[in-house]
């Protein structure tokens, strides 16, 4: 399991175009120069895919805070696999890359390709999603949120908002891509605060993939398989908006009949939420690019960086997404 140092991230670093040389030999940082003649940093990372508005927004805060910090990006969407990450990870290092950076499709399976990174002497960053690996050399620093705390806020809302009131509470969950970090702790930090109240049933519980479509689908199981469904938890907001259309198709109203709780605060979720249809939304930031660069040149010139940068986030009440959403960039 990962340590956690708890470093409050500042968002939206400024960062300088001038580039830091490549000379950065620090520990065991190694001299990659990204093989061209030029002094800029090359930085490999490999994308999950393009399954959510999270995923879309945090490409693009990737793609152009490397572009802003002077960062020659090589990005490789893995399409949801974790067999091209490790492709692409491989290939980073044959191209002899100064820095590779990546979002973990899921968390285990990455010691044999992260230790040839580490063998070759390029620096591994990981973002966003952990891995489940003890050997924490294998990677200089883990940027992203904590999971397990959006799971807890969640639950929270839920143990509030029935405060007082006994009647048993069937939830349906939709749960990510099996085995991914937001997954697996989304869904523990959730059981983790209802389980205080016996009341609280997790009725049906099954992955979503992240994804509206999927979402969708699997919610028209639950509304045809559960004969009182209480509350949705979906550990994200495409499938929250997916299980909208589904339970409008059924003639129920969300966010009333079905009362729902989703994690990301992306816009069409905060939209959803500004109209009642969702009712509570844990935010999860998905600009991790300014950070991520700030984190590769230092790592290039051979400073020590955190091994734990932690985002911060808050949370929102329809009330809360009104006042927002109009400035709300993704
Ligand atoms: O919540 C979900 C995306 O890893 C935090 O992945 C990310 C999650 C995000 O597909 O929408």
């Amino acid at each position: 399991m990962l340590k956690r140092l708890s470093i409050a991230v500042v968002g939206g670093l400024l960062l300088a175009t001038t580039v830091a040389g490549c000379g950065g030999n620090g520990d065991d940082a190694g001299s990659g120069s990204g093989g061209g003649g030029d002094d800029k940093i090359t930085l490999g990372f490999s994308q999950v895919g393009a399954e959510s508005g999270w995923r879309t927004a945090n490409t693009k805060s990737i793609q152009e805070s490397a572009a802003a910090a002077g960062i020659d990006l090589k990005f490789s969407d893995a399409q949801g696999k974790q067999e091209n990450q490790i492709k692409a990870i491989r290939s980073f290092i044959t191209q002899r890359v100064d820095v590779i950076a990546f979002s973990p499709v899921v968390e285990s399976g990455w010691g044999t390709v992260l230790k040839e990174a580490k063998d070759a002497g390029i620096p591994v960053i990981l973002t966003d999603r952990a891995i489940d690996d003890p050997d924490t050399s294998l990677y200089k620093s883990f940027i992203g949120s904590d999971f397990v705390e959006e799971g807890k806020k969640a639950g929270q809302w839920l143990v509030k908002e029935y405060e007082g009131k006994n009647d048993p509470v069937n939830i349906v969950e939709l749960q990510g891509t099996p085995g991914a970090a937001p997954a697996n702790d989304r869904k523990a930090g959730f059981a983790d605060v209802i389980k205080a109240e016996s009341k609280f049933k997790v009725v049906a519980s099954q992955t979503g993939q992240f994804t509206r479509t999927d979402g969708k689908a699997v919610m028209e199981t639950f509304l045809k398989s559960q004969p009182k469904i209480d509350v949705l938890y979906a550990h994200n907001d495409d499938m929250g908006l997916g299980a909208i259309e589904a339970i409008e198709a059924a003639g129920k109203k969300p966010g009333k009949d079905i009362k729902i709780i989703t994690v990301d605060a992306v816009k069409d979720g905060m939209t959803a939420l500004s109209e009642g249809k969702i009712n509570f939304i844990v935010e999860c930031s998905p600009l991790l690019g300014p950070q991520l660069m700030d984190l590769v040149k230092k790592v290039n010139d051979g400073q020590t960086i955190p091994q734990r940068v932690l985002t911060e986030e808050t949370t929102f009440t329809p009330e809360k997404a009104k006042e927002v959403l109009a400035d709300r960039k993704y």
